[in-house]
């Protein structure tokens, strides 16, 4: 990411804010700072696309995103959660080698994502056993989570 020292600094304590990266080693998240990239999404836009191939991962810094689905039995995907800013997602493609699990849609105009890279996620969950073991339990229990919805 290029941008001034004080834009880097802000992410940096944003960052430090979000519950996941609490406690990751201060040169490890200077490193995520280098990396990142930001997007910015309009009220409606589609973020993440279920089915497609994914090679990112996504923290909210503005605005809010809604999760949708396919669900057995309905036509329309079916909504499932709002996410917020300190909120990430995108990790469940990554984790499980699979494709995108579910449609990420932005609900607001000027919505702004963090966003790192396949090889920058691994390194920073990588390195770190107790954020790869908190990760694979959660998405673990996302797939649960999806096998209710479609066959109950
Ligand atoms: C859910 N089922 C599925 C969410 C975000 C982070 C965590 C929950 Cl740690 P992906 C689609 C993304 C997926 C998840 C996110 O959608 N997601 C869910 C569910 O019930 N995905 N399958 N809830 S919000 C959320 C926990 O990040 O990752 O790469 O893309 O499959």
């Amino acid at each position: 990411m290029k941008s001034t020292q004080a834009t880097q600094e802000e992410y940096f304590s944003f960052l430090r804010s979000v519950s996941l990266l609490r406690d990751l080693p201060e040169e490890k998240l200077a490193k995520i700072v280098d990396c990142l990239e930001i997007d910015y999404f309009d009220k409606g836009e589609y973020i993440i696309r279920e089915g497609e191939e994914g090679n990112t991962f996504f923290i909210i810094a503005k605005g809010e995103v809604c999760v949708t689905q396919t669900t057995e039995g309905c036509t329309e995907p079916q909504e499932i959660k709002t996410l917020g800013v300190g909120d990430y997602f995108g990790e469940k493609a990554l984790i499980s080698e699979d494709v995108r699990s579910a449609n990420i849609i932005s609900t607001e105009n000027d919505t702004q994502c963090l966003v790192v890279d396949r090889d920058n996620f691994n390194q920073m969950v990588g390195t770190y056993e107790e954020l790869q073991a908190y990760l694979k339990e959660y998405v673990e229990e996302l797939s649960r989570c999806d096998e209710r919805r479609n066959f109950s």
